[in-house]
């Protein structure tokens, strides 16, 4: 799969080199290249900003240098060109299942108080345009946002998890909360570890964990019970 971000804070991403995705990129498994957007402004304060038309607060990202780096970043190939937004669809498992389908995703990451609307028009001549929010909060730009979508979706990637069976048993993946886990010792500052997990009794500790994760669903997200 290949991941173009574009963003004016490049370096953010340095974090997505760690790890799994970054062994991922080392195999050749996750193409991820990340932009400035300076890159694509041509004058000489590289100007990504201006003023709102209509008046109000903040700048707004100017459509040129957007313009000028989806024309070259999506070429063809009808990418998914994904602009993190508050005010876009809420990003869930779901979506990142959807998305680690896709042969080639863009991420455009907006600042100040967003990119002129006319680039997501302009960006749905060359691929599938998506807003999409991580949540009902507001950060200041859409760096931190396309970090955590971009690990939920490189880690469904085939082969970027080592043992795909602990890809199953997690959080969202059936749509209820993991079941919690413990590891030795048995006893530890009094508190012991549920007897059921020592006893060897596959069927009883495979019911003990669905139990657990209906009650914890139930108590901490009964929004995922409707
Ligand atoms: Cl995707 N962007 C920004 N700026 N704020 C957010 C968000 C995205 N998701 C939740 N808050």
């Amino acid at each position: 799969m290949r991941i173009d971000v574009v963003s004016i804070f490049p370096s953010y991403f340095d974090g997505l080199t760690l790890s799994l995705l970054g062994k991922a990129q080392d195999a050749g498994i996750l193409d991820l290249r990340t932009h400035d957007l300076r890159t694509w402004t041509t004058d000489r304060h590289r100007t990504v900003d201006d003023t709102p038309y209509g008046g109000g607060a903040g700048m707004v990202m100017k459509p040129e240098p957007w313009g000028q780096a989806l024309d070259d970043l999506a070429t063809g190939d009808r990418p998914t060109i994904i602009f993190p937004s508050p005010a876009g669809e809420v990003f869930t498992q779901a979506t990142a299942r959807e998305l680690a389908d896709r042969d080639h995703l863009v991420f455009g990451c907006g600042r100040y108080e967003g990119i002129d609307e006319r680039v997501f028009d302009y960006a749905a001549e060359l691929g599938e345009v998506r807003l999409i929010s991580l949540g009902d909060y507001v950060l200041n730009g859409g760096e931190v946002a396309v970090m955590a979508m971009v690990e939920a979706i490189g880690r469904l990637i085939p082969g970027v998890v080592g043992n795909p069976e602990s890809l199953v048993e997690e959080s969202h993946e059936d749509g209820l909360l993991e079941y919690p886990s413990y590891t030795k010792p048995s006893v530890w500052r009094d508190r012991a570890v549920p007897e059921v997990l020592l006893s060897g009794n596959h069927g009883a500790i495979a019911a003990w964990r669905s139990e657990q994760q209906l009650e914890r669903t139930r108590e901490r997200r009964p929004d995922l019970l409707d």
